[in-house]
Order: C-alpha cells, then structure tokens, then sequence
C-alpha cells in the first residue's frame, strides 16, 4: 500500500517575530501539530547528553545547528505523533538545513506553503528582550540578539527568498496586535 505523505507549512521569521504564539493559535483553529525546530532543540539540551554543549553553543550565538541533528528530531516527532498535518516552526533557517531536509524528507513530507512573519528588527529586539526578563532562555540578551538577527539576515532571510521564487511564501505583517496578526493568518490558510 502506498503512505501518504505528511504535509508541512514551515513558519519563518526574524526571532521574536510571533512565530511561537500564532503556531498555538494555528493548531486550536486548525488542527495542525504544531513543531518548534527551537523548542525539540532545547528539549533535547534539557537531556544533558552528547549534544547538549554543542546545542548550547549554537543557541548563545545565534547561529544554527547542523541539520543531520534538527532534521531527526523533527523526523522522530512527526513519525512519533501520529499525525498528518505539521506546522514547522523556525526551521528551514540556512542552505544546510534546506538541503538536508531536501535529502532526509522529500520523499516522505509535502511543503504545502510557507508561512512567513515579516517583522521589523527593532520590534524583534524589543520583544526578545522585554521577554528575557522572565524567559530564562540563554539567547533573550543584547548580545545574542545582535547575533540572531545577523544569522537571520545572512542565512535565513535566502531559504525565505528561494520558497518565495517557487511561489510558496505567504507573507504576514507581524508588527501589529497578535488579534490583528492572527486575522491575516486565518487569510492565509483559507487561501
Ligand atoms: N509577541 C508575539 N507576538 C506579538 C505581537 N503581535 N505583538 C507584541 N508582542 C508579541 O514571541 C516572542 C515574544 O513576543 C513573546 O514574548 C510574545 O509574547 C511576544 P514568540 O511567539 O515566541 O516569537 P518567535 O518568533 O517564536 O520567537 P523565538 O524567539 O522563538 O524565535 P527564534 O527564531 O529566535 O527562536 P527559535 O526557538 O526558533 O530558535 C532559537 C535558536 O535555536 C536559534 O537561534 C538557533 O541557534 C537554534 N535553532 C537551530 O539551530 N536550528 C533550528 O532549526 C531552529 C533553531
Ligand atoms: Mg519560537
């Protein structure tokens, strides 16, 4: 018999662009199982095994984690919900994680569209800074900000433009009330 693929809507965006909180909204209005490339990142930290350091490091300077690691994580958490339907938060992020993810994932998965959060830097670092003062996450700090939005720029910006010349970016104004910014996303799955 043949399996049906898994269908995905990857999120992007700047950090702090609201990809977490519209994913929450996303999956109570439509069902999907929402994935946070960050999140299972950081979960797996939390493990204390051999990747914990290297994750750690990557996540402090805002730069990326070599695919073969996210990749299986998200591969394992998709095969492990039984579901069908996935939102994949932060993740592609540079041409490593899209080519990995080409190789690893094609066969099995379908990219229904891109979901993209476009929000200015400064509203990126108000918001991730204004959250560090509860978050306790090691990268809501001035100097990790200033990386993030490089890595942003330089690396993951690109992967956006690539899915944008294949006709799959949806694109949100992110710097506007989180009620405003969920309006346009309900556009964007109805359309
Ligand atoms: N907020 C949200 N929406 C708002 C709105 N409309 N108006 C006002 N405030 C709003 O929101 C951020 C903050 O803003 C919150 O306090 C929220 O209340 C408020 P959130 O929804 O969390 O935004 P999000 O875009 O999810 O921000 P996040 O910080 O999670 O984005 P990043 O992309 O930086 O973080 P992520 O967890 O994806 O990645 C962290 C690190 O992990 C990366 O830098 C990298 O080192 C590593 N990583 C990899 O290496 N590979 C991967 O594939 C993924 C991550
Ligand atoms: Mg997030």
């Amino acid at each position: 018999f043949i399996m049906s693929k898994f269908n995905v809507v990857f999120v992007l965006g700047g950090p702090g662009a609201g990809k977490g909180t519209q994913c929450e909204k996303i999956v109570k209005e439509f069902g999907y199982v929402h994935l946070s490339a960050g999140d299972l990142l950081r979960a797996e930290r939390a493990k204390g095994g051999k990747l914990a350091d290297m994750i750690e490091h990557h996540i402090t300077n805002g730069s990326i984690v070599p695919v073969e690691v996210t990749c299986s994580l998200l591969d394992k958490a998709m095969e492990d919900s039984g579901k069908q339907d996935f939102l994949i938060d932060g993740f592609p992020r540079n041409e490593n994680n899209l080519q990995g993810w080409q190789k690893a994932m094609d066969d099995k998965t379908t990219v229904k569209f891109v979901l993209f959060f476009d929000c200015p830097e400064e509203d990126c670092v108000q918001r991730c800074l204004e959250r560090g003062l509860t978050s306790g996450r090691t990268d809501d700090n001035e100097e990790s900000m200033r990386k993030r939005i490089v890595t942003y720029t330089q690396s993951t910006m690109p992967i956006i433009k690539y899915y944008e010349s294949q006709g799959l970016v949806r694109q949100i104004k992110a710097n506007r009330p989180i009620d405003e910014v969920f309006e346009q996303v309900k556009q964007a799955f109805s359309s």
